[in-house]
């Protein structure tokens, strides 16, 4: 059995478990989720021009969650098949339920997304926020903030195909995680973070 592993550093408290999913099912998965999630690349302003984000997202939820984020609103679509899967195994595995599901999808290598926290008003505050990895392997980097760690430590988790990231615990709250370029990345990778929501329109 592969190895779990649990980062605990001054409130982080980050669970990796690889081949939550084995491999040739989240293929599978993967493939479905290519055309049955509602992909979208949202703009946004910066600096008085409008940029697209490098990589496609997708909200995912119970009626009424809308997700709302960088300025942004993503109104909910229903939960498809390959997302009801993977939403009953995270839910088997977490003895808790989750409301929505933000998907990202990364085309290459190139696509990215930059370092953030997700402690938005709308999340349960404290609920963990857990992330089912899918195809190509990426790194994942938690950086400290320098509030909770004047070091401002770093952690890196290899994701691979299949893969299960557990964000518990003060997470949000004293780091950063990000998902970086690496160019030599040359094959697409989606991943499902799943949220509960707390209110709803
Ligand atoms: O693609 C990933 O695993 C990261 C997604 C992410 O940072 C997020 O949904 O907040």
């Amino acid at each position: 059995m592969l190895q779990i592993r649990h980062i605990a550093h001054k409130g982080l408290d980050v669970y990796h478990e690889p081949e939550f999913i084995a491999p040739e099912r989240a293929l599978e998965l993967m493939t479905a989720l290519e055309t049955e999630a509602d992909w979208h690349r949202p703009a946004m302003q910066m600096y008085g021009r409008t940029v697209h984000t490098r990589r496609q997202v997708a909200w995912h939820a119970d009626e009424g969650y809308v997700y709302k984020y960088s300025g942004q609103e993503h109104v909910w679509r229903d939960w498809t098949p390959a997302m009801t899967e993977l939403r009953t195994a995270v839910e088997t595995r977490m003895d808790t339920k989750f409301n929505g599901v933000l998907l990202n999808r990364y085309e290459d290598g190139t696509e990215y997304v930059s370092p953030h926290s997700d402690d938005e008003d709308d999340l349960e505050d404290g609920s963990p926020v857990v992330c089912v990895s899918l195809g190509a392997e990426r790194d994942f980097v938690f950086k400290m903030y320098e509030r909770a760690d004047p070091d401002q430590s770093k952690f890196t988790v290899l994701l691979g195909n299949g893969d299960l990231v557990i964000m518990a615990g003060r997470t949000q709250r004293v780091a950063t995680h990000s998902i970086p370029k690496r160019v030599r990345v040359k094959e697409p990778r989606i991943s499902l973070t799943f949220r509960k929501m707390i209110r709803r329109v």
